[in-house]
């Protein structure tokens, strides 16, 4: 295998071979197939007057593809770590062409379309996705998958990112191979898929889809239905920060302080009065929502500054508001907890320290010292998550 951080600078000698496409095929065990694939691609490239290399990532196969993947013409690179993104990894690494195209190694993607790609990356294409989803033959892909996760998955991946991309899974696609290194790709397993798309999104890169047919697999899917969904969702949940914490803390706190102010002002609502339970829980959603934010604002400021993200109107906000005036409107919330709070003593002491019935206004007063706190420490841990960047720049 080629290695990636060796000093003697063998990039610089592999540029000199001069080549437009790798076609990267990682493979787990797919002696039925691999031959088949491998030849395909080869005499796709010869056919069309296009310089490339065929390179198999193998996941330790024990079913003899790689030295099937060697026979066929392929440059085989080992890959020990399980999954389908470490195998793509390891492929790219070893890849020495301007353009890659990636394909499965189980006969479902027609390797005749590398031409397709490439001229999509010719006319200035970063990342040229297939899309199968008119196209998929009888048999190849499970009604769960055609008809429920690859629309949902698609649905919400465009709903969170806009990508406009229709088949998010879509494991034919071809890529400049240097966005790579701005892409920073990370996930290990089936994720790397729409990692790949969201990202190049995100960076505002040229991302382009045309129609692909989908043909039945030979030998035997390594997805794992729901453990891949899953991780998939995941990773969209985690890029998002919107989705995931400002939108629904921003509906808590909305909702949260509303309803406070309503039960607090004894407002009837649906011809009843609501009593000091319902206040309870009005602040405490108010006070999970101001969290959510929190953590949101600052998932945002770490994407900026650790991956690249363009800041949006949340970022600079909270740039623009910078740590003192974040902790001025931190002790200005806590103040008013404080008055509040003391109103009630007053009152209490007013009254010989007797009887005292001021729940709601001490709810009032504790969201407020809450909120008022957690803003301090959020403006505090931001200005943490800036100490290597200042230092950087400095
Ligand atoms: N799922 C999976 N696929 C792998 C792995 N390593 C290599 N692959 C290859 O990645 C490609 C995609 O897997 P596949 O089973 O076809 O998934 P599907 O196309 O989503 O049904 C195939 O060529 C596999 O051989 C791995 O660890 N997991
Ligand atoms: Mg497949």
């Amino acid at each position: 295998m080629i290695e990636a951080s060796s000093h003697a600078d063998p990039v610089g000698e592999r540029e000199q071979a001069d080549l437009k496409v790798s076609v990267v095929i990682p493979c787990l065990n797919e002696a039925e197939n691999i031959e088949a694939c491998v030849e395909l691609a080869r005499r796709t490239l010869d056919e069309n007057g296009i310089s490339g290399e065929v390179i198999v990532a193998d996941n330790g196969s024990d079913d003899g593809s790689g030295e099937l993947a060697a026979k066929a013409g392929a440059i085989v690179v080992e890959e020990r770590r399980r999954g389908y993104g470490s195998a793509y990894q390891a492929g790219f690494a070893a890849a020495r062409g301007d353009y890659i195209v990636m394909g499965d190694a189980d006969l479902t993607y027609d390797f005749g379309d590398i031409p397709r790609f490439v001229a999509q990356l010719d006319a200035g294409a970063d990342l040229v996705m297939g899309n199968r989803m008119d196209s998929i033959h009888p048999g190849a892909m499970p009604w769960l998958h055609r008809y429920v996760g690859n629309p949902l998955m698609t649905r919400f991946v465009n709903l969170l990112y806009r990508t406009g991309i229709r088949d998010i899974w879509c494991g034919m696609r071809g890529l400049r191979r240097d966005i790579l290194p701005k892409l920073d790709l990370r996930g290990l397993g089936m994720e790397f898929a729409p990692e790949m798309v969201l990202r190049a999104k995100k960076l505002g890169l040229d991302v382009r889809q045309f129609e692909i047919e989908y043909h039945p697999r030979g030998g035997e899917s390594k997805l794992s239905t729901f453990k891949d969904g899953w991780r998939g969702l995941r990773l969209l949940l985690v890029h998002s920060p919107t989705a995931l914490f400002i939108v629904p803390g921003s509906v808590m706190l909305g909702v949260g302080a509303v309803a406070m102010v309503l039960f607090g002002f004894d407002v009837q609502i649906l011809g009843r009065g609501w009593s000091l339970h319902s206040m309870i829980a009005a602040a405490l959603l108010t006070i999970v929502g101001a969290q959510a934010i929190s953590l949101g604002v600052s998932a945002r400021t770490f994407g900026v500054l650790y991956l690249n993200e363009a800041p949006d109107t949340m970022f600079r906000l909270g740039s623009r508001i910078g740590l003192e005036r974040g902790l001025g409107i931190g002790a200005l919330l806590f103040l008013g907890g404080l008055v509040l709070a003391a109103g009630i003593v007053i009152t209490w002491i007013d009254r010989g320290f007797g009887q005292l019935s001021e729940e709601k206004l001490m709810m009032a007063a504790a969201v407020l010292l809450i909120i008022g706190l957690q803003t301090i420490f959020t403006a505090f841990f931001i200005s943490i998550l800036g100490l290597r960047r200042e230092d950087a720049r400095s």
